[in-house]
């Protein structure tokens, strides 16, 4: 969003933002039922209508808090399709100390940042998380807030984020890079494709070197043994694209469920979050490939 369209008050995240491993622990949903909660006189005796489940670490201070916490609905957390779990090992081991040990949640489909680390306690609530990075951060500010003063009368009227729009990203070829063209037109594009929350898997994805007058299939690489609804696609491509200068690649994403992109560039926020155009590579300049063999020839023949 900052290099597209205009600055905003955010991270630099680029296209690898993304987490795409295996994760193994209870489902948070079962350690609810365990402590009572869902059962309806159980919430009833605590007095709470059970809303929002947060998820909280007090272990230090935070860039703008005294701690770290998010929540996400209750709903969510007991529905079976939506695999809510405490996780204890990330791709086979114990967790990492930097990925969250000994215990994180995992809200697959969800922005990272409600999937807490170090995770010390859970809390049933008919309000959501109370914590900075819920209250004042995560949301998809109008686009009239231009600046963090203006935001302060905003952020409590805005819905704080929690499903990820579907997505594609060009690995291959970079932004900003030269790229040799073949005597055949055709180039070969590389990247990943994410889908809309817990819609997956991705199962289309267009990519167009010719600013979208022309759409080719990718091939889809699902991720064998690991692929899931929420795994991330690989895909690769073959392209026709023109020399020259300013050349842009579009990547086009559509999911099981329908969700597909549909903006070349999505509207501008604060906080530059939710970003899925699919203008997905730019500034590429594109120029022919020397043929070698042919120069080699024709220098010869020249000698002769
Ligand atoms: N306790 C704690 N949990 C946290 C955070 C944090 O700062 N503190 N950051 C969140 C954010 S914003 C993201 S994107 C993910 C990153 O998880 P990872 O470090 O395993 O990639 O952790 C989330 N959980
Ligand atoms: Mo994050």
């Amino acid at each position: 969003m900052r290099t597209r369209i205009k600055e905003v008050v955010g991270v630099d995240w680029f296209d690898g933002a993304v987490m795409n491993c295996t994760f193994e622990g209870p489902l948070v949903r079962d350690i609810l039922l365990a402590a009572g909660v869902g059962e309806e006189d159980g919430a009833m005796q605590r007095n709470v209508v059970p809303k929002h489940i947060h998820f909280a670490n007090h272990g230090g201070k935070t860039q703008h808090d005294e701690w770290y916490g998010g929540s996400i609905p209750f709903a969510r957390a007991m529905d079976l399709e939506m695999d809510v779990i405490l996780a204890v090992k990330m791709n086979g081991l114990p967790l990492e100390a930097r990925h969250g040990f000994p215990v994180r949640a995992i809200v697959p489909g969800v922005l990272g940042a409600r999937s807490v680390k170090w995770l010390d306690s859970i809390t049933v609530s008919d309000q959501e998380s109370p914590c900075f990075y819920q209250q004042r951060d995560y949301k998809v500010l109008p686009p009239e807030v231009s600046d963090s003063k203006t935001a302060e009368g905003y952020w409590s009227r805005c819905p704080s984020m929690l499903e990820m729009p579907i997505n594609a990203c060009v690995a291959w070829p970079v932004s900003g890079s030269t790229i040799k063209l073949p005597a055949s037109g055709f180039i070969e594009v590389l990247g990943y494709a994410v889908p809309q929350s817990s819609h997956g898997p991705v199962i289309r994805v267009q990519v167009s070197g010719d600013e979208g007058k022309t759409w080719s299939d990718a091939q889809l690489e699902h991720g064998g043994k690991y692929a899931s609804k929420w795994t991330w696609v690989l895909w690769n491509a073959r392209i026709k694209i023109e020399k020259g200068e300013g050349r842009r690649i579009f990547a086009k994403a559509t999911d099981s469920g329908g969700y597909t992109q549909t903006e070349e560039r999505s509207s501008w926020n604060l906080r530059g979050v939710a970003y899925n155009g699919y203008e997905a590579a730019f500034d590429l300049t594109v120029i022919e490939e020397v043929d070698r063999q042919a120069v080699t020839t024709r220098f010869d023949v020249a000698r002769l």
